[in-house]
């Protein structure tokens, strides 16, 4: 049953876990008549956002990414932080395993009072997850969490979509077999604020020292996103809790040099508007393929097409002519794009 908004507001505010839990269960709900509800609590909560640090986190699956979190955020509890962990995982619908994996590895982080840890929502779209993480972030924000970490999967678009939602995108890595640049896409790199080896400890230090001298030539070659900013590449043990200290130190690092350069509010500006113009366009992406006259045009048009009949660019034209005359009202556009 829903409550009123001042339910979910004052409860989000106060850091009540359940309450929490419950807003960020309507944000990723797919009834409007919650998302109407999430949508309303959102903007009244909205002033009491960004007050946090946004952390990404990718790796390929075995990296140690939920053993890194673990240790991490205990680390930052320790030091007085409330952390907050937030899960996009697009092939868990897949797999059905992660989560599973994830609960048992971040075992104590899952019990610390200072620590709220919520798995990725196991259906939907990317854009579809990417919206409820985005939003599940901001509602953390409101609770008092100063640092959010999300975590993903080093796999498909995801690693792209989260370095635009966060302040700082951290690639955990490991030393590979010979090979060191094996399996990570140049385009996570470029996008990446440090690099950090994972797993430096016994006998593996030495090939963590040397997959640091790699990635730090690798880097080198990249032009960096943000000329004031140097991705470094480090390196620490989330068994052992070595190095990680340095890697907070480097966050922080990061924020002052953005702070100094007014920098932050420019890059949280700037994702917003892209956010902005991805869901106009997965917005109109979707009106398009569910309305009833395109769904009923379009095969017609392909098979003209398919037939050498009609031109790609005249079929084209004449579906998106049928849409323009209908009348673009936000309440036609499909639910899970709200
Ligand atoms: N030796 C060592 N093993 C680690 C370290 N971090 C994680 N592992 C191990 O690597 C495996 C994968 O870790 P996990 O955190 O599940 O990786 P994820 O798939 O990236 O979340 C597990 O067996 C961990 O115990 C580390 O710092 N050192
Ligand atoms: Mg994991």
């Amino acid at each position: 049953m829903l409550k009123d908004p001042e339910y979910y507001i004052d409860g989000v505010l106060k850091q009540n876990r359940l309450i929490l839990a419950r807003t960020i269960t309507l944000i990723e709900s797919s009834l409007p008549a919650h998302q109407e509800m999430a949508r309303t609590i959102l903007n009244r909560l909205l002033p009491y956002t960004g007050n946090s640090h946004r952390l990404g986190i990718t790796g390929v699956p075995g990296a140690g990414k939920s053993t890194f979190i673990e240790s991490f955020g205990t680390m930052l509890t320790e030091q007085g932080h409330q952390v907050a962990v937030l899960a996009i995982d697009p092939s868990s619908t897949r797999s059905g395993g992660s989560i599973l994996g994830d609960k048992t590895r971040m075992e104590k982080l899952a019990v610390n009072e200072r620590a709220f840890i919520r798995p990725s929502p196991s259906r939907g779209t990317l854009g579809g997850v990417a919206r409820k993480t985005r939003e599940s972030m901001l509602v953390c924000e409101a609770a008092g969490f100063d640092v959010v970490i999300i975590e993903t999967v080093g796999v498909g678009q995801s690693e792209t979509t989260v370095a635009s939602m966060v302040d700082f995108f951290l690639v955990l890595m490991i030393a590979g077999a010979g090979d060191e640049l094996q399996g990570i896409k140049k385009g996570v790199l470029e996008v990446a604020d440090a690099i950090v080896i994972n797993k430096a400890d016994g006998d593996n230090i030495l090939r963590a020292e040397m997959a640091q001298k790699d990635y730090q030539a690798a880097l080198h070659m990249l032009m960096p996103s943000n000329p004031n900013w140097s991705p470094p590449v480090l390196t620490c043990s989330s068994l052992a809790r070595t190095g990680l200290d340095n890697v907070w130190k480097t966050i922080g690092d990061h924020r002052k040099t953005l702070d100094s350069l007014g920098q932050l509010e420019a890059k949280r500006r700037a994702q917003s508007l892209d956010w902005l113009a991805f869901l106009i366009e997965e917005g109109l992406h979707r009106w398009f393929y569910t309305s009833s006259q395109i769904q009923k045009t379009l095969p017609v048009l392909q098979e003209e097409v398919a037939a050498g009949k009609v031109t790609p660019t005249a079929a084209a034209d004449t579906l998106l002519s049928l849409l323009k005359k209908q009348d673009i009202r936000v309440n036609q556009l499909p639910t899970s794009t709200r």
